[in-house]
């Protein structure tokens, strides 16, 4: 059994894809960022660094933060979606190292300047614009001829689907990407790819709010 400490971002998410494509029996304990539960010492007990996602195998007594570990270790534990040896091996980890290295770091930074940075640093911002548009080409390129990034689907592609699917909020243009274009709607058809977002939107949505006889809500 598994419990993965998940908020519904990008990160949060390439992790309940790759509990869903394996089908394994897991617990999801929502953190909530926007509250900063992720600094109370119930979690920080678990990671000093302090962020999602976070996974325990609660049969290896293990705390497991950073995704791409994460990914890694589902893949190595099932035998899945990571070929065992070889330069096929090498070609998803390489993908999975410039997922955790570049895309996620400068596309996060670049959310940042666009969606929570105070005005001005406009170098910063269009530092991280140009790298995350040179990340979507180097995708772009990547997928020439085939169907994910490393050949295979794999946890690479996992790792490098949420970050792509917020190009809307990354306010990159996709209209002149056809490989990109093609990937996205490819990855959203996947059943664990679908099921992931579904049980990642319902956690979103913010709780009910109680009304008690008589009394309006506000
Ligand atoms: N390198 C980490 C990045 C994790 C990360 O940045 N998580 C964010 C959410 S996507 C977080 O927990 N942020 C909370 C904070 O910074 O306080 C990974 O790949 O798992």
């Amino acid at each position: 059994m598994y419990t993965l400490y998940f908020a519904p971002t990008a990160n949060g998410h390439k992790i309940l894809i790759m509990l869903e494509a394996l089908g394994v029996p897991y617990r999801i304990h929502r953190i909530n960022l926007a509250l900063g539960e992720q600094h109370q010492p119930d979690f920080a007990r678990l990671t000093p660094h302090g962020k999602i996602p976070l996974l325990v195998d609660h049969e290896q007594a293990l705390n497991l933060p950073e995704s791409a570990a994460i990914l890694q270790y589902l893949a190595e534990t099932h035998s899945r979606f990571l070929p065992s040896a070889g330069a096929e091996r090498y070609g998803v980890l390489h993908w999975l190292a410039w997922q955790v290295s570049s895309l996620g770091p400068m596309a996060g930074q670049h959310y940042h300047f666009i969606h929570q940075g105070l005005e001005g640093n406009q170098y910063a911002r269009s530092r991280y614009q140009d790298q995350t548009l040179h990340l979507f080409n180097t995708v772009e390129k990547a997928l020439t001829g085939c169907d994910y990034v490393a050949g295979a689907y794999s946890i690479a592609d996992m790792a490098i689907y949420p970050w792509l699917r917020i190009h809307g909020q990354l306010q990159v243009d996709i209209r002149a990407l056809p490989n990109v274009t093609g990937y996205l709607q490819r990855m959203a058809a996947r059943a664990e790819v679908l099921a992931a977002y579904a049980k990642g939107a319902a956690l979103a949505a913010p709780p009910p709010v109680q009304v008690q006889a008589g009394m309006a809500a506000g």
